[in-house]
C-alpha cells in the first residue's frame, strides 16, 4: 500500500505532495491515494486543470510551473512526502525531437529537492526511466535484461535519458549531503488506461491501440508500424507501476531500482496482441525512418525481487485489454466532438 498506514510513515492525514499530478502516473497515484482514504493530497501540474488526466476534486489541486523555485517552495510547504512525476516527456515520437525541452525538466526536480530540504520533507520519490541505460547494452533485439549497476559508463537516451540520469544523481547527493530520504524507480515503458493515446507524445502500446481502432473503424486493411517491428521492449502496466512505487516508498533502499515487466515482446508481437483484442488482422506497413529508440530493452528484476520479493507481473495481454477498451472509449468520445479530431490526453 502506497504511503501506507504503517507507523513509520505517520498517519493518513500527513500531507502528500504529487508533482506532475495532472499526468498519467501522477493521476493514477492521486486517484489511488484518495480511494484509500488519504485526506491531505496536494497536486501540482503546469497544465490547466481541465487538461488533467484524472483530477480528484477533493485534492488541493494547483496549476503551477514547478520550474520556478518559489513555486516549489510554496507547493511543498507542510508536505511530509513528495513524489515527482513532473517531466516534459513522451514516447520516442516526442523525446527524439524535443531533447532540450526534455532536459529542462531538470529545473523542476532540482528546485523540488531544494524545497524538500528546506521544508524538512520525510521522503522524496523520483520517477526515473529505463532511458538512462547505455545504448550499447540495447543494440540488439535480444539484448540482455538491464541491471541497475550497468548504467555506467553512461550513454543514456539523448536529452531525456541524460536528464533522468542527472536527476537521479541529484537525488542521491541530496540524500548524502542533506539527509533527504530519496527513492528512485526506473520505469520501463509504463502503459494503461488514462495515458496519452494521441497527439504525438503517446508511447507504442497506446499508439498501436489507436491505430488498430482507427483501421477497424475506417475499414483500412493496414497499420503503420515504426521500424521493422522486430525491435523489442517490456511494457509495464500502471497497476504494477503503483505497486513498485509503494514498495520503494516503504522500503529502505535508496538507490535506483528497475520497475519493469520482464515479459519481452517485439513490436510485431505487440501488434498481434492488439489485433487479437480488436478481432482484426492488418497488413503491416513499416516506416523505417520513424523514431525508433533502442533495438532491445528489458528489465532485470533481480534487485526488486531481492528487496521486496516481488516484481511486476501483469500479463501484457491483460493490461493491453484494459488499455484498448479505455482508448476505444476515448476514440468514440472524440469522434463525437464537434471538430471530430482526436483529442488528448
Ligand atoms: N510511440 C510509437 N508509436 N512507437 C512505435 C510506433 C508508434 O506508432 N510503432 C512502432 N513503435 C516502436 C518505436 O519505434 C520503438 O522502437 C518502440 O515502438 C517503443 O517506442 P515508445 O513506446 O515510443 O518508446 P521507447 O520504449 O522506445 O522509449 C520510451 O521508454 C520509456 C521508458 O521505458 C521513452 O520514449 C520514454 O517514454 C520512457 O523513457
Amino acid at each position: 500500500m502506497l504511503f501506507p498506514e504503517r507507523k513509520k510513515f505517520g498517519f493518513m492525514d500527513d500531507l502528500i505532495a504529487i508533482a506532475g499530478a495532472g499526468g498519467f502516473i501522477g493521476g493514477h497515484l492521486v486517484t489511488d491515494l484518495h480511494r484509500r482514504g488519504f485526506t491531505r493530497i496536494r497536486c501540482a501540474d503546469i497544465k490547466p486543470l481541465d487538461q488533467w488526466y484524472q483530477p480528484v476534486d477533493e485534492a488541493d489541486n494547483r496549476v503551477m510551473d514547478l520550474s520556478h523555485p518559489d513555486a516549489c517552495r510554496e507547493f511543498l510547504e507542510g508536505a511530509r512526502f513528495v513524489s515527482n512525476f513532473a517531466s516534459d516527456m513522451g514516447g520516442m515520437g516526442f523525446i527524439e525531437g524535443h531533447r532540450a525541452e526534455c532536459m529542462l525538466s531538470v529545473l523542476m526536480n532540482t528546485h523540488l529537492l531544494k524545497a524538500a530540504v528546506e521544508h524538512g520533507v520525510s521522503r522524496y520519490f523520483f520517477a526515473s526511466s529505463a532511458c538512462v541505460y547505455p545504448a550499447h547494452r540495447q543494440d540488439r533485439n535480444d539484448s540482455l535484461p538491464l541491471k541497475e549497476s550497468e548504467v555506467y559508463p553512461a550513454m543514456p537516451e539523448d536529452g531525456y535519458g541524460w536528464e533522468k540520469l542527472f536527476s537521479e544523481r541529484m537525488c542521491q547527493h541530496f540524500a548524502e549531503d542533506f539527509g533527504l530520504e530519496t527513492r528512485i524507480a526506473r520505469f520501463h515503458n509504463i502503459y494503461g488506461p488514462h495515458g496519452t493515446w494521441c497527439g504525438g507524445r503517446e508511447k507504442a502500446p497506446a499508439a498501436i491501440c489507436r491505430k488498430v481502432i482507427e483501421a477497424r473503424a475506417t475499414g483500412s486493411t493496414e497499420i503503420e508500424i515504426w521500424g521493422d517491428g522486430t525491435q523489442t521492449r517490456t511494457f509495464t502496466f500502471i497497476d504494477d507501476c503503483l505497486k513498485g512505487i509503494d514498495f520503494l516508498m516503504n522500503g529502505e533502499h535508496a538507490g535506483p531500482v528497475n520497475v519493469g515487466s520482464s515479459e519481452l515482446v517485439s513490436i510485431n508481437q505487440l501488434v498481434e496482441i492488439v489485433e487479437e483484442i480488436a478481432g482484426i488482422q492488418l497488413r503491416r506497413r513499416y516506416k523505417r525512418d520513424a523514431p525508433l529508440g533502442v533495438r532491445g530493452r528489458s528489465s532485470d528484476n533481480a534487485l526488486i525481487q531481492e528487496l521486496f520479493g516481488w516484481e511486476p507481473g501483469v500479463a501484457l495481454r491483460d493490461g493491453m485489454g484494459e488499455t484498448f477498451s479505455w482508448i476505444e472509449s476515448q476514440v468514440r468520445k472524440s469522434s463525437l466532438q464537434p471538430t471530430g479530431k482526436s483529442v488528448g490526453p
